[in-house]
């Protein structure tokens, strides 16, 4: 049994890299829907239809539990996949939970009322479409009070991370978190709220300065399915991954590779 990790493009390798590291002896199979990309800036059944179609791809692959590692689908499609299309036996799990557990400090499954947590101007970085989608906001508002949130739609920054246009990205960067401190001015958190971001979070951490708690989810994905896995241990396997896309498999493999520094090998998906 493999577990499925699913992104429009590239930006999902950031956490496959954490979570292999944590857990190296699990399978996995990573699916780029390099076609399609970017969803950022498309509408939500469009983003719908594509992640059902990636997520079926990887139950076919042999995945009983598939990783969202996509902001843009978990804020406008993984709900409503919840409300029927995913099949009983199967898991499909998004990247928001453990970002939203991390700044509350509080478990997922704990539903006492909202609180007064340690941060309360917090800048939110993601694409259109997550942006638009408020689905960070009204997750939060399920659990902590008092926490002001500015969102910033970061466009073009996807597209040139995944063109390998990285002084066009740092570019992009600053100029977000440029605009995003005209509209506060003082942030004491700043959350990446897209899997593409955390190639960019030294830029993003220059922009906004060292002061500010930069929340990236790589990790706290990789540590949450840990702990899920754990108590799942018949998901272990043999250490083994595979890389499909939807795209030229010569190219996004050179792009992945440049970004990991380490050889990664795509095929046809
Ligand atoms: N990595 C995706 C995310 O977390 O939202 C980017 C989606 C896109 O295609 N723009």
């Amino acid at each position: 049994m493999a577990v499925g990790i699913f992104d429009s493009g590239l930006g999902g390798l950031t956490v496959w890299n954490k979570v292999q590291e944590r857990l190296p002896e699990v399978d996995f199979v990573y699916l780029a829907d390099s076609a399609h990309a970017p969803y950022g800036v498309r509408n939500a059944d469009d983003i719908y239809n594509l992640t059902c179609a990636a997520v079926q791809r990887l139950f076919d692959a042999g995945c009983d539990l598939v990783i969202l590692a996509c902001n843009t689908a978990s804020a406008a499609a993984l709900r409503r996949m919840q409300e029927g299309w995913i099949p009983r036996e199967k898991r499909v799990l998004g990247v928001f939970v453990p970002l939203i557990e991390a700044m509350t400090e509080r478990q997922w499954g704990d539903n006492s009322p909202p609180r007064e947590v340690a941060v309360n101007h917090v800048a939110l970085f993601a694409t259109p479409a997550t942006v638009a989608s408020r689905a960070f906001q009204r997750e939060l508002s399920f659990r902590a009070i008092g926490v002001d949130v500015e969102a910033q739609a970061c466009g073009g920054v996807v597209d040139a991370i995944e063109e390998g246009d990285m002084i066009l990205a740092e570019a992009l960067v600053r100029s977000h978190v440029d605009a995003l401190k005209r509209k506060m001015p003082n942030p004491d958190a700043a959350i990446l709220g897209c899997t593409h971001y955390p190639l960019m979070q030294e830029a993003f951490q220059a922009a906004l300065g060292a002061e500010v708690k930069v929340f990236s989810q790589a990790e706290l994905v990789a540590a949450s399915l840990a702990d899920y896995l754990e108590r799942h241990p018949n998901m272990m396997g043999s250490g083994e991954a595979a890389f499909l896309t939807t795209g030229d498999p010569a190219r996004v493999s050179d792009r992945a590779t440049q970004f990991l520094r380490r050889q990664i090998t795509f095929t046809a998906a």
